[in-house]
Order: structure tokens, then sequence, then C-alpha cells
């Protein structure tokens, strides 16, 4: 017998991806640099399918049929080229290769142009959901060419989790990077998500004096509305955790430095290169920078702030209601803004992405799962040329009625000395969309004044110029 799949890297993702293939009857052929993960794998789990395992390049690529489907599931850079070497010299055209890592979209694009020339697909795909997805459905984000698509994608709608209405989370997003793309945008909300649920959290700690464990019920009561989601879920799982060793709040024996792997920063490092403002995803990622920066933080210490006025009793569940009014005011602006990057990255690199059928895809399986994703391929579904989610009907009017909340616990973070960069990023672009006139008009002056960089006029068409060192008149430029 030959298989219908092969999986080469079989650490935890690739593991669980080929027994997640082998479960939904699938032959899966499997192999990795070093034996032993691939032997220890069909002795845990032979039982669960049909496992071909391998030892050799060659031997995993016999046991393909063709045309083959390869699946690489290694670690993302290096790795990945290597083991790229590897196979494509023993593979023919029509066989197609699929990087499931967490490859950077540029490096996609590079990969998918090389193997073109010798007839191969190169599917670069974006996986999402951890180990747990990996194993019992993730969000999948396919790119790469219609042809592997057609033989791929029905292998990929199997084993891919399923939304309510039980469609499967896999779409062909797009040519070369596209898949990969959008799964970085989707990490970078995923970073914006999060910051925003950190700084409610803070809030309601803060300003209205909640204890973790009253916090993880206020959270626990935003899941069953509008905000439930897999982040608010698992957020007052942790919150109402107690650490064993000492009794306290879990949250409380953490070192508060968080971590990052690279793929929120890459949103907004490309978000920067397309000129997308992506405020709310840039400050997730800046919040963990400074949150790792000790030595800087110590040194910290002595700065003045607010005297500490915590909230009581009927106030501060007041408050907490109307935290939860600017955390889904906030979300609502983090998804815009990352929505109008993966359209800005659609049209630099021509790959028509339907935006409503990607919010479709990580309704489930992925870390940003949540009942809002419906509403946004809603709003998409409605109509596919909207410009921004803002300029959704529903969504506008959601805002609408949480922005004087949203704007009173900004005030009340301000003067109670609570850092809240992702709230007030998110709101400030909302204002600064909404503003009649912006200071940039100042700014193209101050330009003009020292670098003679023109401006254009309200009331008149053309590239103007004002002789700021001479008698201050105005010429067409
Ligand atoms: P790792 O990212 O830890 O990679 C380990 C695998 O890479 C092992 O199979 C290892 O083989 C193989 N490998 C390395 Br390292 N260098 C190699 C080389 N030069 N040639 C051949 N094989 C090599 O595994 P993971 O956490 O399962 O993640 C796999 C991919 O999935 C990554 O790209 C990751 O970013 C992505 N991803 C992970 C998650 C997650 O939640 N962990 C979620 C979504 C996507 P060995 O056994 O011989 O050392």
């Amino acid at each position: 017998t030959s298989a219908q799949i092969g999986v080469t890297g079989l650490a935890v993702m690739g593991r669980n991806l080929a027994r997640n293939f082998a479960r939904n009857g699938y032959t899966v052929a499997l192999h990795n640099r070093t034996a032993s993960r691939t032997h220890d794998l069909v002795k845990e789990f032979g039982q669960e399918g049909d496992f071909i395992a391998t030892e050799t390049a060659e031997e995993f690529v016999a046991a393909l049929e063709r045309p083959r489907r390869l699946m690489i599931m290694v670690k993302a850079g290096d790795p990945t080229d290597a083991v790229i070497k590897e196979f494509a010299p023993l593979l023919e055209p029509g066989d197609m290769i699929i990087d499931g890592g967490n490859a950077h979209f540029a490096d996609t694009r590079r990969r998918e142009r090389e193997l073109r020339e010798q007839g191969i697909h190169f599917v670069g795909t974006g996986i999402s959901g951890g180990e747990e997805g990996a194993l019992h459905g993730p969000s999948i984000m396919p790119g790469g060419s219609k042809e592997s698509y057609a033989s791929l994608g029905p292998m990929l709608e199997k084993i891919s989790a399923k939304a309510k209405d039980g469609a499967p989370c896999v779409t062909h997003v797009g040519p070369d990077g596209a898949g990969h793309f959008v799964k970085m945008v989707h990490n970078g909300i995923e970073y914006a998500d999060m910051q925003l649920i950190g700084e409610a959290y803070q809030l309601l700690r803060d300003v209205a004096g909640y204890t973790p464990a009253q916090i993880a019920d206020i959270f626990r009561t935003w899941n069953t509305g509008r905000l439930d989601s897999y982040l608010i879920e698992i957020t007052a799982e942790v919150l109402s955790h107690v650490d064993a060793a000492t009794g306290k709040p879990f949250v409380d024996v953490v070192v508060d430095q968080a971590e990052q792997k690279g793929t929120g920063r890459w949103t907004v490092q490309i978000a920067l290169d397309l000129g997308v403002p992506v405020s709310g995803i840039a400050e997730a990622v800046f919040a963990r920078s400074l949150s790792g920066h000790a030595a800087l933080r110590a040194a910290s210490r002595h700065l003045a702030g607010p005297r500490p006025a915590p909230l009581s009793g009927a106030e501060a569940a007041a408050f907490a209601d109307r935290v939860e009014q600017a955390l889904y005011a906030s979300k609502i602006v983090s998804y815009t803004q990352g929505f109008h990057e993966i359209a800005a990255g659609g049209e630099e690199y021509g790959w028509d992405i339907d935006q409503g059928a990607v919010s479709a895809i990580w309704r489930a399986g992925c870390i940003i799962r949540a009942a809002f994703l419906d509403r946004i391929r809603a709003a998409y579904d409605a109509r596919p040329d909207l410009p921004s989610l803002l300029s959704d009907e529903t969504f506008a009017r959601e805002i609408a009625a949480a922005q004087d909340d949203w704007r009173e616990v900004l005030a009340a973070a301000v003067r109670q000395g609570v850092p809240t960069p992702g709230f007030a990023a998110a709101l400030s672009y909302y204002d600064g969309l909404r503003a009649p006139r912006l200071p940039a008009a100042l700014t193209q002056g101050q330009r003009d004044f020292f670098g003679a960089h023109t401006y254009r006029r309200v009331d008149q068409e053309g590239a103007f110029h004002t002789l700021w060192g001479g008698d201050r008149s105005e010429v067409s430029a």
C-alpha cells in the first residue's frame, strides 16, 4: 500500500497532525531526521490508523502515492530549507510539498518560486491551534496553486476544525505566500487580543479592586455574551488557578515578563512596509517588549504616580461593565486593523483574498476563535468590498453605544496610572479616522518649511510650496 500523505518532522505538531490524518482514515508515511521519534510514534499510537514508518528520505518518498503529498513540520527557517533541499531532488512534477511550519511569507514566496521551476507545487500553510488543535482539528490556512488545493483541500477539510455550522475551518487563501501571510496576521491579532484582555484584567484589579478569583468570575460572565471566545475562557481558567506551593493566585507567582516567538513582530514589521496602521497590534508587541526590560523597570520604580484609590461596591461593578464595553470596542478596532493588513498584503502581492472566508476559518480550531468572527464574516458577506470593518453599520453602531464607557475607562486608567496602551491605541485610531481635520496639515506645513517638501491645498489641484525664507508667497511646485 502507499500513503496518501507523508509527514516529516515529528515533534509535537507533526506527530499530532500525522495522527489526525490517520484517525481520519488516511494512510500516513512518517519520517523524522532522528528516526527514534518515528518509531516512538508508531509504538505509542500505531493502533490509531495506518502508518508507514520510514527512515531514509528515499524510503519516505517511495511510500507516497502519486502525485505525492509531502508535509514538512520542522522548525521554521533554515531547517525548512534544509529539508526541501533533501527531498526536492527525489520528487517529480505535479508532486506537492506542504510546509505547515510558521514560515515567514517572504520565505514561502521564494520557496514556491524555486520549486515551481521544477514543476513542484509548494503549499505554504498556516496552521493554528497548537498541539491540541493539530490533533483534534486546527484552523488551516493554505496558500499555493489552485491545482494543489484541488488535490489537498478535501484532506485538509477532513482534519480541520469544524465551525458550529459544521463548515470546515480551511479555505484556499490564495497563491504562494498568502496562507502564511494570513497566519502571520492571525498571530498579530492574537497578540492584540491577549494584550487587551491583560489590560482589562489590570483595570479590574487596580481600579475596581477585585481579586483574581473575582475577575475570573467576571470573565466567565463576559464569555456568555458577545466576547465569547477561547482566549476569554482560558483567561478565566488561568485567573482562578491557585498555586499549590504558596496558596497564592497563580497569576501572582508568575514572573511578569512576556515572551514571544516573533510572528506578532512580523505582523508589525510588514504593516510598516505596507503603510498600514496596526497600532493596536504594535502596542501589544511593544508591551511584551517593555515587560521584559527588567533592569529598566527596576530603575523606574521611583518614578512618581498617582495615589491608588480603588473603587468598591456598586461603583466597582459599574466600572467592570464599562471595561467590557472598552474591551469589545478595542477588539473591533484590532480586527479592523488586522483585516486592513490582509487587504493591503493581498493588493501588494496580487492574492485576491476573500476576507469573509478568512474570518470564517478562524471561527474554530485557532487561538482567536470567537463568536465575534461570525459577525465579521457576516459583514464581509454582506459587502465583500467593505473598506474597513468600521464601515460596517452593525460594528459602527456597537462602537457608538460603547464609546462613552470606553472613554471613561481610559480616563480612569490615566487618572490612576494604569498602563493601557492597547485600549488607548484603539481609541486613538478610532478618533483619528473620525476626525474631520487632522494635524497632518500642520505636519505638511513643517515639512514644507524645513525641506521644501511641498503640500496640496484643499481648494486647488496641484502641489505648492511657500517661500518660507523669503516673502512667504506661494509658488506652484
Ligand atoms: P519544532 O519547531 O520544535 O521543530 C522540531 C522538529 O524539527 C523536529 O522534528 C526536528 O527533528 C526537526 N528539525 C530541526 Br529542529 N532541524 C532540522 C533539520 N536541519 N533537518 C531536519 N529536521 C530538522 O517543532 P514543533 O513545535 O512541532 O513545530 C513544528 C512547526 O510548526 C514549526 O515551524 C512551528 O513554528 C510550527 N507551529 C507550531 C505550533 C505550536 O504550537 N508548537 C503551532 C503552529 C505552528 P529532530 O527530531 O531530528 O530534532
